[in-house]
């Protein structure tokens, strides 16, 4: 077929068009107006923990610069903007009062947008505990979860009259196995069982931070959470790599799904981690409590993970694409990750539309009557301006195309995708990476903070204009 006419996929009128972001990664201002450190700050400001030991102390000043910030996602046209709020911000010590500072601060920011026309979706928690919390024993502990449930309320009482969209936990797989068991994220703690108690907390949180939502937003606001569940793929069909496979969902997607959809943990999920601990944390109403009805889904897509079994007193690859350190799969230590085939970004991530494609059809047939939005998707790319001035980033925009592409196949095949948040509005600060690292679509430049959109902005910008997947320019 030659000649065939083929018509550019288009997306529904009314799909949300947008960029994100996350406080700890853009804002700096670590010190300013009240903020007290989360995990984070005492994280990247402990020696060996961050690449050349980069802290968001100033990170792109997005602080002082929002407004210019919001003016250039207008000039981009994009719908909407996918923000956190840093907790220690608002809420110093991570009790009591808000603080007004912290408060007006994100009130401006969502002026702005409105004034520009631009939906702003709204994130409490990117994984910057206040480090008080941690103090006291961070999400192991569970009183967390209800100091986490107040801080919602806070925000919700100061936002809920501005803000339609609402997430509770940005990926709490992050959160409890990169933090707690793997130690690559802050706290930094290497403690498997401490991770699986994180990851109940973090649930409960989730529960208690939707029921206080529901409270104080307004019946129109869309509350949900947004994971990153890994679209795990057996290297062979044996059964024990099928059941490696098995394995890694349980401990990525359904440890967050089951609760907080179906009102329980899966059997195997207690099976497999029941060397390490009994779930007795687990208390009498804990699970109905998670399990409040949900407008929306979150799914965070960036790579497929391909494992395999391994016997007993074999080891393998480790490439699991988290940067190294303990194994953040409690429970499931007899698998191997291996890298999937094809070409890579800047992370060693591999480039894979067909696994956004499968986790989209997936949740949909786990979950037909939830909405989903694609709350992060990107690449980092080692971008670097041409001497005019102009960064070129074909990598990006191919990256871009095919995941949109994969997407629009999946909404064709029923999926209901509500809209498409581009990780990452501009370079940041990309936690253990530290600045070396480049998800932005707008290029910064770190000593003088300019900021330059990308070849990748234009392409993404005219299709949120258009509605229209066009081919990328060649
Ligand atoms: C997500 N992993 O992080 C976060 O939500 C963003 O803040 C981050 O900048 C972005 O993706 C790019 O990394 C992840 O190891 C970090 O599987 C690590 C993993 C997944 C997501």
């Amino acid at each position: 077929m030659t000649d065939a006419k083929v018509t550019p996929p288009s997306f529904p009128a009314g799909f949300l068009w947008g960029s994100a972001t996350a406080a700890y990664q853009i804002e700096g201002a670590a010190a300013l107006d009240g903020r007290t450190p989360s995990i984070w700050d005492t994280f990247s400001h402990t020696p060996g923990k961050t690449l050349g030991g980069d802290t968001g102390d100033v990170a792109v000043d997005h602080y002082h610069r929002f407004r210019d910030d919001v003016q250039m996602m207008a000039d981009l046209g994009l719908g909407a903007y996918r923000f956190s709020v840093s907790w220690s911000r608002v809420q110093p010590t991570g009790r009591g009062p808000a603080v007004q500072r912290g408060i007006d601060f994100y009130r401006k920011l969502v002026d702005e947008l409105l004034e520009h026309n631009i939906t702003p979706a709204l994130t409490l928690y990117h994984w910057d505990l206040p480090q008080e919390l941690e103090d006291a024993g961070g999400w192991p502990h569970r009183d967390t979860a209800a100091r986490f449930a107040e801080y919602a309320a806070l925000v919700g009482q100061a936002l809920g009259d501005r803000v339609e969209l609402w997430s509770t936990l940005n990926e709490p797989w992050c959160s409890a196995f990169l933090g707690y068991a793997a130690g690559v994220h802050a706290p930094g703690r290497t403690v498997p069982v401490a991770a699986l108690r994180a990851a109940h907390h973090l649930n409960l949180g989730h529960g208690l931070a939707v029921q206080a939502l529901r409270q104080v937003l307004p019946a129109r606001a869309q509350i949900g959470v947004c994971h990153n569940p890994s679209l795990v793929r057996a290297r062979t069909d044996s059964p024990e790599d099928i059941d490696a496979a098995r394995r890694i969902d349980a401990l990525s997607t359904r440890i967050w799904t089951g609760p907080q959809l179906k009102g329980r943990y899966d059997e195997d999920l207690l099976a497999d981690t029941a060397r390490i601990t009994d779930w007795s944390f687990v208390q009498e109403g804990d699970l109905a409590t998670i399990n409040q009805p949900l407008d929306f889904m979150g799914i965070n897509y960036y790579n497929p993970t391909l494992v395999s079994a391994l016997s007993d007193g074999e080891s393998g690859p480790r490439d699991d694409g988290h940067g190294g350190g303990a194994s953040p799969w409690p429970g499931a230590d007899k698998v191997a990750f291996h890298q999937s085939p094809g070409e890579r970004t800047a992370m060693g991530w591999t480039v894979d539309p067909t696994g956004l494609y499968d986790l989209l059809m997936r949740f949909h047939r786990d979950a037909p009557d939830l909405p989903l939005l694609i709350t992060e998707n990107g690449a980092a790319y080692d971008d670097k301006p041409d001497a005019d001035g102009q960064v070129n980033d074909p990598e990006r925009i191919a990256y871009i195309h095919g995941h949109l592409a994969a997407l629009h196949r999946a909404m064709a095949d029923g999926a209901d995708v509500r809209g498409y948040f581009l990780w990452s509005l501009m370079d940041n600060f990309e936690w253990a990476y530290g600045y070396s690292k480049r998800f932005g679509a707008v290029y910064v430049d770190y000593p003088s903070q300019t900021r330059t959109p990308k070849a990748s902005a234009r392409y993404y910008a005219e299709v949120a204009r258009s509605g229209v997947l066009q081919e990328p320019p060649r």
